[in-house]
């Protein structure tokens, strides 16, 4: 009451800038983090697109308890998740009334299971949003391609939106067309992605059953793909979008990363990602989950871009999130929640270069918490934030800034600055802003810290300056050695160290303390920690094994070999069972060693083989059969042993 005797008269309340968000894009744009499922009949065939043909008895998880996929959602502070209702190939999760091919005629449950009732229920008990993907493309369905398809389509959308509770976001996916069973044509089939669907009269289905829903597609109409399934969004990242030139499918998809700064739609960019190499669960893919360090930069690559993170979990043959996948996102989770802690700007003294009439324009509402109230600077002229930390310099290494998207998006241009010692110095310069933008940097000293806005759409409106000092993650290093025997070692942060030892012995701190790459001969063993040497913290211990160097290699006393297959997402040529020969002079080969490199297929890492020495000049491996019973092999790595 008397806050409000003391207000001085506000100005006029600024306009909209551009398209604005609705609130389902505004609240949708808060979770900020949820998870994608890619489960279905590619999970017992062990590939990523169905064909379409495969007997619907083949789906069949052991343990399916989607109770266990929310439980890690929610530990890792995930606020949704979107399912695949029905992928490509065309077999439904649930038993759809209008399709034979579904969960209805496998064997799991006796047929009577629906694994969306679990899953929306799963979620709305433990109080997360449910989504649903729904693949315009059907591989199996024999009406492909013609107008009853449609019908059929529809048909399944209003199964799905009437069904399970409250759907917070339907995906419609670009891929589409191609070769597939169609109900036993087995042909190719293509449609006019832009006009076959008639989008428009389908969004306005999905809003007469569920107006709160939010679609996405690369043209939305709610929110946009982000041009890419690698996890990045561009650091220039506009939440509008020329909406009319785009559709599912729109071959200019780079484009997508960016946004239009000329758009006439709010279309925010959302990031799907994958935690593994595939969308669908692949055995052979269990050594290449996503790391913890990987996953925290997706969430700074999307969330700290003004997008949001879709990231997704390829649920395995048991129906169940991998241990692995488990793990490393709920470390991520915990990750990004320490970093973003403690806000060192929270209520600090904050001066602007000028601030529109009125208490609800000043300055320190963009360091006082409140997600509702901001900054407007007096005019649309370049104007900065001055935020002070205290008398003695604080160190930090993240800064997030917020604009009031609710009246559109503006910032175009800004800068940051840290004072220390009677000096400004420009520690990063950037261009867009919108709901978050996140900056990361390597650590600095500052008293004050100043954002610079250089440009904008009208005036800027910052709801928020926060600063952070997160603690550095402690990532084991990387060792490679070239062909010619120079190690290098790596760890993704300038403010740790790397030590090792290179005796086989457990390094410390104490070890020696690598700087540059360095040159080696022989075998030798390389064991090396990351060591924050603040506080003697270190990482878990990185081993590599490296034998003779292969530049001229020459006469050894050879005792095994080494062997490491393709590791591209397309692999092939795998080599399953092997000889290996010797020989002194390139004519007479002896037989040294054969056998099997086991579980290869599910497993493809290094494989050693080891057998009694023997003095030789050429060596030969020779594969006997590969994983796929084809006539291809071949390596990504391979090696002599010699001790
Ligand atoms: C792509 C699909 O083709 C993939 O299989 C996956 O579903 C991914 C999310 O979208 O376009």
């Amino acid at each position: 009451m008397l806050l409000s005797a003391c207000t001085t008269k506000d100005a006029a309340e600024p306009e909209a800038c551009g398209p604005v968000p609705n609130k389902t894009q505004l609240a949708w744009q808060e979770m900020e983090t949820y998870a994608f499922v890619h489960f279905s009949m590619n999970t017992f065939t062990d590939v990523e697109w169905g064909y379409g043909d495969v007997s619907p008895t083949t789906f069949n998880p052991t343990d399916l308890d989607c109770k266990q996929w929310v439980k890690v959602f929610k530990d890792a502070g995930l606020k949704g998740v979107i399912v695949t209702a029905k992928h490509h190939d065309g077999f439904c999760l649930w038993p759809s009334k209008y399709t034979e091919y579904s969960v209805k005629n496998s064997p799991w449950r006796d047929g009577k299971g629906d694994l969306l009732r679990e899953l929306s229920d799963a979620c709305h008990e433990a109080g997360l949003k449910f989504g649903v993907y729904l693949s315009p493309w059907d591989r199996n369905s024999a009406k492909y391609g013609t107008p009853e398809y449609i019908t059929y389509f529809r048909n399944q959308l209003t199964e799905l939106l009437t069904n399970y509770g409250d759907i917070f976001e339907i995906w419609f996916d670009g891929a589409n067309g191609g070769d597939g069973y169609y109900g036993g044509a087995r042909e190719k089939r293509g449609v006019d992605r832009r006009n076959y669907y008639n989008f428009p009269e389908i969004n306005k289905l999905v809003y007469s059953l569920q107006p709160n829903a939010m679609i996405f597609s690369d043209a939305g109409p709610d929110c946009r793909w982000c041009g890419d399934e690698e996890g990045w969004v561009g650091e220039t990242n506009w939440s509008r979008l020329r909406r009319d030139d785009v559709w599912p499918g729109y071959p200019h998809n780079k484009e997508l990363r960016y946004g239009h700064k000329d758009g006439n739609y709010w279309v925010p960019a959302e990031v799907d990602v994958s935690i593994r190499p595939g969308w669908f669960y692949h055995a052979s893919e269990d050594h290449k989950v996503k790391t913890v360090k990987n996953l925290v930069d997706i969430y700074y690559q999307s969330v700290g871009r003004n997008g949001t993170m879709l990231i997704n979990f390829p649920v395995d043959r048991r129906g169940l999130i991998h241990e692995i996948d488990a793990d490393h996102i709920i470390k991520m989770g915990q990750i990004v929640k320490q970093d973003l802690a403690t806000d060192l700007a929270l209520d600090a003294k904050t001066i602007a270069s000028s601030s529109r009439e009125g208490n609800k324009y000043q300055a320190n509402n963009a360091t006082d918490g409140d997600k509702n109230t901001y900054w407007v600077p007096a005019n649309n002229n370049p104007s900065e934030l001055i935020i002070t930390l205290g008398e003695h310099p604080v160190t930090f290494n993240r800064v997030m800034l917020q604009e009031y998207i609710t009246l559109g998006q503006r910032v175009s241009s800004f800068a940051i600055d840290a004072y220390n010692q009677g000096a400004w110095k420009e520690i990063d310069k950037q261009t867009t802003i919108g709901y978050k933008r996140i900056l990361r940097f390597a650590d600095v000293q500052a008293t004050k810290v100043r954002v610079r806005f250089l440009a904008s759409d009208c005036s800027p409106m910052i709801t928020h300056v926060g600063i952070y000092n997160a603690p550095h993650i402690l990532d084991a290093p990387t060792i490679t050695r070239t062909r010619e025997g120079t190690i290098t070692m790596h760890n993704n942060d300038a403010n740790l160290a790397i030590f090792y030892t290179t005796d086989n012995s457990e390094p410390t701190i104490k070890s020696i303390h690598y700087t540059a790459p360095f040159e080696t001969t022989g075998p030798v063993v390389i064991k090396a920690i990351t060591v924050n040497i603040k506080d003697g913290t270190h990482s878990t211990e990185t081993t590599e094994r490296f034998d003779v160097i292969k530049k001229g290699w020459k006469t050894e006393n050879v005792s095994g070999f080494s062997y490491v297959p393709d590791q591209s997402r397309w692999s092939a040529g795998t080599i399953y069972k092997y000889a290996f020969y010797v020989s002194s002079n390139n004519r007479q080969w002896t037989k040294v060693n054969s056998g099997e490199f086991s579980n290869i297929k599910n497993s493809p890492v290094r494989r050693d083989k080891t057998f009694t020495p023997i003095k030789s000049r050429y060596v030969k491996l020779v594969a006997l059969a590969n994983t796929e019973g084809d006539h291809v092999a071949g390596y990504a790595e391979f090696d002599i042993l010699t001790k």
